[in-house]
Formats: C-alpha cells, structure tokens, sequence
C-alpha cells in the first residue's frame, strides 16, 4: 500500500544538485573525489552526482561500483549482516577522497561492508558518504556526510526509491509492509 510520498522527480533532482554542491563545497573543488556507488539503486544515484558536478565544474569524477548483498531475516525486520559480493572500480584509490553512494541508509551494516571492501582495495585519503534518504535506525557508529532527506520511519515501513534506470520513475515513497 502506497503512504506518502517523500520525494517527486523535481524534489529528488533538487536533492541531487544540493549533495553535489555541498560536495564540492566541502572538498574545495573535486581535485581529488572519486564516486562509488552501491548497488543497485546507489549506482543511478553516483551517476547523476557525477553529471551534475560535471555541468558546475566542467570537470568529469569517475564513478565505480560496489556489490553489497544484505543478509537478513526479512527486509523489514533485523538485518544478519552485509557481505561485499564484487566491485568495478577501474581507477586507484590511493590518496582519494571516496564519496560513497547508496539510496538508502538504514542499520549501516551495508556501509560497513563498503568500508572494509574499500580498504582491501587501496589507501584512500578520506571516506565520505552521500545518502538519497536516511530512514534512521543504525545499529552501526554510522552517519551519512550529504543527505537528501532524512525521513523517519517505523521497522515496519518501507522506503521505495524508484528511479527510471529500473522504475521508469524518479520518485520515493513510504510504503507499509
Ligand atoms: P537497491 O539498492 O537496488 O534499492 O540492499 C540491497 C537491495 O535490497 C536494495 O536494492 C533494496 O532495494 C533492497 N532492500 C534492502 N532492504 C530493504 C528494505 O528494508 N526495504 C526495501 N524495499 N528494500 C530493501
Ligand atoms: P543498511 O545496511 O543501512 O541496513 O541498509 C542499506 C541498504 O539496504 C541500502 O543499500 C538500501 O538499498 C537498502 N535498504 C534498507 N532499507 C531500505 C528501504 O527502506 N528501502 C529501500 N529501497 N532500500 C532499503
Ligand atoms: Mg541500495
């Protein structure tokens, strides 16, 4: 059942734009930033930061992608752990700014995981994280450094981003299990 819905194309194009300003504005410039994102509704998410940093700088950031596969009881109930399943980041990490992508942020084991994929692949100056939506929730030390919504939500409910790589929509919705 559809609840609310949370962002329209407009608002998430918005969102988009206002992450990559701050991420330029945080970095002084994109000298350095590299983009993952995490699959699979974080990657359209890094592609579209990319683009829009490309049309303020002029400058292209490569943008690689990490395989993280949840385990849990049921989605809406308590997450088991997060386990990286493969990568394609064709460039080097080393003395980077990563900024991480994803859709969601929930308990942060996902990001864990991301982090620890991360180090095995190579020295990284900093870590960031840009999230679509922070529903709440972490049971990790967790936060997310650019936020296009933070949306407070019970266990029971479900975020759906639908974004027109595979939804043929740019929209998120709260719906209940
Ligand atoms: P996505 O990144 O393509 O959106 O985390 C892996 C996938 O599992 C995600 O894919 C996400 O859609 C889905 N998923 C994980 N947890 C939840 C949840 O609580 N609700 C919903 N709707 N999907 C979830
Ligand atoms: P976490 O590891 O923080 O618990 O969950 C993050 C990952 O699970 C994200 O990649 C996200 O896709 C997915 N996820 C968690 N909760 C939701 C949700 O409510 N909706 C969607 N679409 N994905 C979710
Ligand atoms: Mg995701």
């Amino acid at each position: 059942m559809e609840k609310a819905k949370i962002l329209d194309e407009k608002a998430m194009g918005r969102a988009i734009s206002r992450i990559s300003h701050e991420i330029i504005e945080r970095n002084k410039g994109i000298e350095d930033i590299v983009l993952i994102g995490i699959k699979r509704r974080g990657v359209p998410i890094a592609k579209k930061i990319a683009e829009k940093i490309y049309q303020i700088e002029e400058e292209k950031v490569p943008v690689g992608v990490l395989d993280i596969t949840l385990y849990r009881d049921d989605l809406s109930t308590k997450v088991e752990d997060a386990q990286v399943k493969g990568q394609d980041i064709p460039f080097s990490l080393q003395g980077k700014v990563v900024v991480l992508v994803d859709d969601v942020l929930y308990t942060g084991r996902t990001v864990r995981a991301a982090l620890d994929a991360l180090t095995d692949v190579g020295r990284a100056k900093s870590i960031q994280l840009a999230v679509l939506i922070d529903r709440g929730h972490r049971e990790l030390p967790i936060r997310a450094d650019y936020v296009g919504k933070n949306v407070p939500t019970s266990k029971k409910e479900i975020v759906s981003v639908k974004l027109e790589e595979y939804d043929e929509t740019n929209e998120v919705v709260i719906e209940e299990l």
